[in-house]
């Protein structure tokens, strides 16, 4: 394999990688295999968990979690986060923990509410995770200035982006937080955004 392949699903976790490879002029490869082949034993060699993405490397090595998809990203091909070392690489690091560690598990628990509990407490259970986004939306709302990292536009906001479009309700997400929607309209009108959006797969399975 001469180039990079992601292994990912229309609309969900994929995007943050199609994104960042555009953004850095990088072709890749991506392949959209159906729920029941990424929950068999071949995959889960690649995964524990049977989730997606996957990022396959050029060298055979095979990357899961976005969080370390974006930053084997960052590292070897975007200006896309701040200097390591730097105070503003410690504020992303920070911003890409939460959104990864508390944003985005909180979508999984409302697109995926069978993994944590019965029928009878999805509505207890999706309410407390939107209770829980709603508070760090506000935080996000008040650092934002207007990037997650200041001035500079980072991977952060691109993943930021990614999760927002799981809302299930964006008209209450975006109420109130002007900073929030100006970026969220901006990340839209990228042309490494629109391009990836305009490629997916017309089935769109979010979360
Ligand atoms: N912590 C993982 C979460 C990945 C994840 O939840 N992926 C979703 C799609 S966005 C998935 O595969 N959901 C199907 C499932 O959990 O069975 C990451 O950051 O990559």
């Amino acid at each position: 394999m001469s180039r990079y392949h992601i292994v990912g699903r229309a609309g969900a976790g994929s995007l943050i990688a199609e994104f960042l490879f555009r953004e850095a002029g990088v072709d890749y490869d991506i392949s959209f295999p159906d729920p029941a082949e990424v929950k068999s034993p071949d995959f889960y060699a690649s995964n524990p968990l049977g989730r997606i993405p996957v990022l396959l490397c050029p060298d055979g090595r095979k990357i899961f979690e976005t969080l370390a998809i974006i930053n084997h990203i960052t590292t070897h091909f975007t200006q896309l986060a701040p200097p390591v070392g730097s105070p503003a690489y410690d504020r992303y690091s920070q911003f890409m923990a939460l959104m990864a560690t508390s944003i985005y598990p909180a979508y999984h628990r409302q697109h995926h509410s069978y993994y944590y509990a019965d029928e009878s407490a999805f509505e207890s259970l999706r309410g407390k995770a939107v209770a829980e986004q709603a508070l760090l939306y506000d935080y996000i709302e008040a650092e934002l200035a207007p990037y997650i990292c200041g001035a500079d536009l980072t991977a952060a906001d691109f993943y930021l982006y990614m999760l927002s479009r799981w809302d299930l309700n964006k008209t209450a997400m975006r109420a109130n937080r002007p900073k929030l929607n100006a970026l969220l309209d901006e990340l839209r009108a990228r042309p490494s955004v629109i391009e990836t959006l305009a490629a997916q797969p017309r089935r769109k399975q979010p979360g």
